[in-house]
């Protein structure tokens, strides 16, 4: 990939040239984004064939994550970066007359995921490549990414994101019609004995043409590329002439049609169904016929193959395998089932019992009969091996089918050798609590892998002031190891640094201050604290106290304007299930706040609330770099790990947190002196829910604070959320507060007011920052992915790392 200014600039010349027979100057920017991008992947493409002809010749164990997110953002300038390209290209653009930064912004997010557990799939990916593993991604190529936020009278409204629709379309990906297999749903299923095994007969059933587009993963400078395949479905030559209207062939194409943005509601469900099965049977059944080609016994199919099944989505990947090993390849069952668990893996992301997926039986039975059959045989093979062995109870609580219902998380663990959590506390509660029945079957299965975010995105690509400061203390080698970044630690006293620390901030909070100009109209300071809450909107990540907390500060100033309080910007990115009532209902009162207190000439510039629309991937590289304070504050136990608290600390923000999912992590890693925590602790939640003693309305009617703050929501002071604020007053007060708000409500103010006392330190808060930043590199995922290589996968890495 060796490469000078001048012949890129000739090569680009020349492609533009050739593609669109125009001149530079002619172009625009959708022409030269879609050039440089053909440019970039014929680049890498011969990289990439080498690399899975590597792993045929080497004869390399690959592992496969299958999941039904990934959220990978903008890949232009990642592959640059990976590539070692990216300075040069931008020099070259800039000797060209362009504008690197407007031509990059052509490309649309790809945004197949809803959040944490799609981008950690990105990341991961990102990693994987960048450590030479040969791991490869299996998702769906959704036509319809999660959807477009807009704030409409303070309200959320739902467009479609069309993706796919710029003109460049998603100049990553390379369709394989070539590679396309046939996924076989819905009819009936009888099975015939045919010679020692017996045969399935389908009928009625549908046939499925499972496309794929497979996108190159770049590894970070050393010549590594991974394949993402997602899969798009489509009606087979041969079927066209079954699917004669439009409303037909919705039938098929809707499979891959939208993402679901929903993982608590019940609509779509059918839908959600045939995609679950739809990916995991196109991805199986490309796995095996490759593997036959290279190798003959499928009965060692585990020496050669590693399926990793994210969350319970892909879950049916143990029945397909199964399936196949049986139908097609007519394995015996204990073969076939010893095989089938040596290969599977499973995380778990969620102990939230409604993420927990399970099936209505009909429902099952009607996507895949053959499925349900087989997976109906699982759970009585289960069900008879521990009859007489262990208590019956717990082998009803464990078995897969029960009450009407598939638990495909029972599945996941059942059909898999390792199960893990993605946070040390997260892991402990699956083993204590929400797992404890399979914990107690197979505790050698369960095991920790905290996650990890990628630092040269979150890093090298979102923050290039942060990160040339650093190259100046420490030299580039970070930039190939995050564990370098440790060596930061050695600077705390060189006051010089530290005040390079605070005119990066600046310099980045300036750019966001655009940005929300742009977006919101509303001026910030940006010598202000810039405080930041970006997640999902869920009621158990608690943006609500953050609101309470900002109604509270909002009455103090109205009462005495001259309060001395640190300025502070509150900002907010944050989508919420279409579906999810409540959290939509929190954003119109934090919508509605906001419009109160920025156009409240008394406040001034003492408070702003800003909630930027349509959070995703790209917007959240604009803003981790410009916070100063991470809100982590979901009630103790609820968040699984968490992310946005690594990379924001990555980044130098302050960390405000519960004790909860990797919060407890970045504590042990920073010192208690470095992070902000308060709020209670998971053993007093569960204390609680064990002796029923909160009773919420207490807080409302016997803390003043409480009362005068929580009126506001009913009281009319907040206009236009009379219906929403009553839904949430009454969820505080007589529904019982389920997340615990007012029982940390006070705490959470007192650890505000110590962050506004540091804050006006500015030497501590600085070498704070630095501590955090040093310590970040304990969340590289490149580290998170090494465990799942060897602990679980037992891949080995097989590509040399380059230079910085
Ligand atoms: O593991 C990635 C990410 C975690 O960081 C979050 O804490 C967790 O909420 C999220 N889980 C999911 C699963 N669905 N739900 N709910 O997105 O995973």
């Amino acid at each position: 990939m060796e490469l000078t200014k001048t012949a890129f600039i000739e090569n680009f010349k020349k492609r533009l040239g050739q593609k669109y027979a125009l001149d530079v100057s002619d172009a625009t920017d959708s022409e030269l984004y879609d050039t440089l991008c053909s440019l970039v992947k014929s680049s890498y493409s011969a990289i990439w064939r080498h690399t899975w002809k590597d792993y045929l010749k080497e004869n390399e164990k690959q592992a496969y994550y299958f999941s039904i997110e990934f959220l990978p953002g903008k890949l232009l300038k990642s592959n640059l970066l990976n590539m070692g390209w990216y300075q040069l290209v931008v020099d070259a653009f800039q000797e060209l007359g362009l504008d690197f930064e407007k031509v990059a912004a052509v490309e649309p997010d790809m945004a197949l995921g809803n959040g944490g557990l799609g981008r950690l799939a990105a990341d991961f990916m990102d990693s994987l490549a960048s450590e030479g593993y040969p791991v490869n991604g299996n998702g769906i190529r959704y036509k319809y990414g999660l959807f477009k936020q807009r704030f409409v009278n303070g309200y959320q409204v739902e467009l479609p994101d069309e993706w796919l629709k710029t003109a460049a379309g998603n100049a990553w990906e390379i369709r394989r019609a070539s590679k396309a297999v046939t996924v076989t749903m819905g009819g009936h299923v009888n099975l015939v004995q045919e010679n020692d095994y017996l045969k399935p007969v389908y009928e009625d059933a549908i046939l499925i043409q499972a496309v794929p587009y497979d996108v190159g993963m770049v590894g970070y400078h050393n010549q590594h590329v991974n394949t993402l395949r997602l899969w798009s479905a489509e009606i087979p030559d041969e079927a066209e002439s079954q699917y004669p209207t439009i409303e037909d062939r919705r039938q098929i194409e809707d499979i891959t049609a939208v993402l679901y943005p929903d993982d608590s509601n019940e609509s779509g469900r059918r839908l959600r169904l045939k995609q679950e099965y739809f990916f995991v049977s196109a991805g199986i059944q490309s796995i095996v016929r490759h593997y036959k080609k290279y190798h003959e016994a499928l009965d060692q199919i585990s020496q050669r193959v590693a399926i990793h099944i994210n969350d319970t989505h892909p879950a049916m990947c143990v029945a397909e395998l199964m399936r196949i090993l049986l139908d097609e390849e007519h394995l015996s069952w204990e073969k076939a089932w010893e095989q089938t668990v040596k290969v599977m893996s499973y995380t778990n992301h969620t102990i939230m019992a409604e993420a927990l997926e399970t099936w209505d039986i009909p429902l099952m039975n009607e996507i895949q009969p053959r499925i349900l059959q087989i997976i109906a045989e699982i759970d009585h093979r289960f069900v008879t091996a521990l009859a007489g062995k262990t208590d019956g109870q717990l082998i009803e609580r464990t078995r897969i089918i029960s009450g009407g219902k598939v638990h495909m998380a029972h599945l996941a663990i059942i059909g898999s050798h390792s199960t893990n959590g993605v946070a040390q506390l997260h892991t402990d509660l699956l083993e204590s609590d929400v797992l404890h029945d399979f914990y107690t079957l197979y505790p050698e299965r369960f095991n920790n892998k905290t996650n990890g975010i990628a630092t040269r995105r979150w890093l090298q690509l979102a923050n290039p002031r942060l990160a040339e400061v650093i190259d100046q203390t420490i030299g580039r080698n970070w930039r190939q190891d995050a564990n370098q970044l440790q060596q930061l630690l050695d600077h705390q006293a060189d006051s010089q640094l530290l005040d390079q620390l605070v005119q990066v901030k600046l310099a980045n909070k300036q750019r966001l201050a655009k940005v929300i100009k742009q977006q919101t109209g509303v001026t910030v300071n940006p010598q202000a604290i810039f405080d930041v809450q970006i997640k999902r909107l869920h009621a158990y990540k608690r943006q609500l106290l953050n609101l309470l907390r900002i109604i509270k500060l909002y009455l103090d100033l109205k009462e005495n304007p001259d309060l001395a309080i640190v300025p502070r910007v509150f900002i907010f990115g944050a989508k919420a299930a279409p579906s999810y009532h409540y959290a939509k209902s929190i954003i119109k009162c934090i919508n509605e706040t906001a419009a109160l207190i920025n156009h409240d000439q008394t406040i001034q510039d003492k408070l702003k609330v800003i909630f930027l629309e349509n959070y995703g991937v790209s917007l959240a590289e604009q803003i981790i770099p410009a916070a100063d304070v991470s809100e982590q504050i979901s009630t103790a136990s609820k968040e699984a790990s968490g992310t946005s608290n690594m990379k924001l600390m990555l980044n130098g923000a302050l960390t405000v947190a519960t004790l909860d999912g990797a919060n407890i992590e970045i504590k042990e890693q920073v010192g208690a002196d470095n992070i902000f925590i308060f709020g209670l602790t998971k053993q007093e939640v569960y204390q609680y829910y064990q002796d029923h003693s909160y009773h919420s309305l207490d807080y409302y009617q016997q803390n003043p604070l409480i009362h005068r703050v929580l009126n506001t929501l009913v009281d009319g002071t907040i206009p236009n959320i009379s219906a929403e604020g009553h839904e949430i007053f009454d969820s505080l007060t007589y529904l019982n507060d389920d997340y615990f708000v007012l029982r940390d409500f006070e705490a959470y103010l007192r650890i505000q007011d110590q962050v506004d006392e540091t804050y006006r330190d500015q030497h501590k808060w600085q070498q704070m920052s630095l501590i955090n930043i040093a310590n970040a590199c304990h969340f590289s995922s490149d580290g998170t992915v090494k465990k799942y290589a060897s602990e679980i996968w037992n891949v080995r890495s097989v590509a040399q790392k380059g230079g910085v």
